[in-house]
């Protein structure tokens, strides 16, 4: 099956290029200025929303996208080269989640979003040179890139959904209605996954048609194909319900449908709907309404009812007039029903920190900018070390630290697995 709607993969955005650690070479001067470069940075990991993208298929065998690391820095301040970006383009209505909570949701075509920020690139000596820091003898890392395990998940963004029991016409409706040629038989369950056609109403109004697999009772228990496919239908304007006018219980077929509907979501239940008798062709006109009388009983104010023969292609122009209709009417009740998704930024104060005693003598400090600096500093290096101390006083990291007890010749560390210390 080509169609994937949800996969889990894992981004690693670029590394930052290491700053260089150098001196000019002066005629008769040992050692003349510092002039070490900057690292590059390390590239993104971006995802772009692409219309012509209809499935996720391709991160089933590609569950590691890793951008470009950045390069070092050399002599004379030349400054490394930046990481390429890694731009991967899904399709619209891709969802991006970390740990559950929705963090980018891909709507518009060519939208684009940052999921993973290459690393900084460290800074030469060079940049370190000031009035009390003559000759820098230190150069920073550069940092890593962010690492994340993520899921993504299609929610297509059609206009109209065709739903019904299996066998009803709704592929043949779709190939009828639009571009697509999706399979059509004489036997259930002959669509597995969604398929997607595009509808011209005239020439600047067009809609986007899924034809969604065939529900039956208990889908919402995993019968049949189950409803997983209803996903789909969550952000549509409208569901067009279509019967099979060969049944002898249309009443019931509606209502199993509708049930499941429910069962499902109350969104979806709410959507507007359109009600579509299907293959009424060469049916005599007394004995249609006959079998029509019961069903139109079950109609609320909210949904209409229509008779089509997909085959024949009897009252489709009718048809496409209601999805005219229902398309537009979803301008109005969009706002409503479909708020737009909040976008979830995690937020939090890059410089904050927290410091715990982790043993006897040994001390932790976390928060975002100063791990971050920690993570730049080059340990072997006395200069370095200065330098986050520096940082360390400034900030007033090492006041917190001496009130939970640190005392002299103790040791701070930013990350208990790196088996790097600073020793007080
Ligand atoms: N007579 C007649 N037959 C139709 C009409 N529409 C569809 N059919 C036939 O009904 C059968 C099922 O059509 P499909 O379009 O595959 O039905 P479906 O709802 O997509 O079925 P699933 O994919 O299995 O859910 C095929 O043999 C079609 O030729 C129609 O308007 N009139
Ligand atoms: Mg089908």
């Amino acid at each position: 099956m080509n169609f994937v709607d949800k996969v889990a993969i894992r981004v690693q955005a670029g590394k930052g290029g290491d700053g260089h650690k150098s001196f000019r070479r002066e005629l008769y001067i040992s050692k003349g200025g510092p002039d070490g470069g900057d690292g590059g940075d390390g590239g993104d990991i971006i995802f772009e929303a692409n219309q012509n993208q209809d499935t996720l298929a391709s991160f089933r065998f590609e569950k590691d996208l890793k951008a470009q690391d950045g390069e070092s820095g050399g002599k004379s301040r030349k400054h490394g080269k930046r990481g390429n970006n890694l731009v991967s383009k899904v399709p619209l209505g891709t969802q991006i989640f970390l740990d559950g909570k929705l963090l980018f949701d891909l709507t518009q075509e060519g939208q684009s979003e940052v999921i993973a920020k290459g690393g900084k690139g460290g800074f030469g000596n060079a940049h370190f040179v000031s009035s009390v820091r003559q000759a820098p003898d230190f150069a920073e890392k550069g940092e890593p890139g962010q690492k994340y395990e993520i899921t993504l998940e299609l929610k297509l963004i059609a206009d109209i959904a065709l739903v019904g029991l299996p066998n009803s016409g709704k592929s043949t409706l779709l190939s009828r209605l639009s571009n697509a040629r999706p399979e059509i038989a004489n036997y259930p369950f002959t669509t597995l996954v969604p398929n997607l056609g595009v509808l011209d109403l005239s020439k600047t109004k067009s809609v986007l048609i899924a034809d969604i697999p065939g529900l039956i009772e208990g889908a919402s228990l995993g019968k049949g194909l189950g409803h997983s496919f209803l996903r789909h239908i969550e952000r549509t304007k409208a569901i067009i319900h279509l019967i099979d006018f060969y049944s002898d219980k249309i009443v019931e077929d509606y209502l199993i449908i509708r049930k499941e509907l429910t069962s499902y979501s109350k969104k979806l239940a709410n959507l507007p709907e359109l009600i579509v008798i299907n293959k009424i062709d060469g049916v005599d006109q007394a004995i249609l309404d006959k079998k029509l009388e019961p069903i139109k009983k079950e109609l609320t104010k909210k949904t209409k009812l229509m008779t089509i023969s997909a085959l024949s292609g009897q009252n489709l122009n009718k048809l496409k007039e209601e999805i005219s209709l229902l398309t537009v009417l979803k301008k109005k009740t969009s706002k409503s029903l479909a708020p737009k998704l909040p976008v979830i930024k995690i937020i939090n104060n890059p410089d904050q920190f927290k410091v715990k005693k982790l043993s006897k003598g040994l001390y932790l400090v976390i928060g975002e900018s100063i791990s971050r600096f920690a993570l730049r500093t080059d340990f072997k290096n006395d200069q370095a070390l200065l330098r986050l101390k520096d940082i360390l006083n400034k900030r007033g990291i090492y006041k917190e630290l001496r009130r939970k007890g640190l005392k002299s010749g103790d040791k701070v560390t930013f990350d208990p697995d790196a088996n790097q210390y600073l020793k007080y």
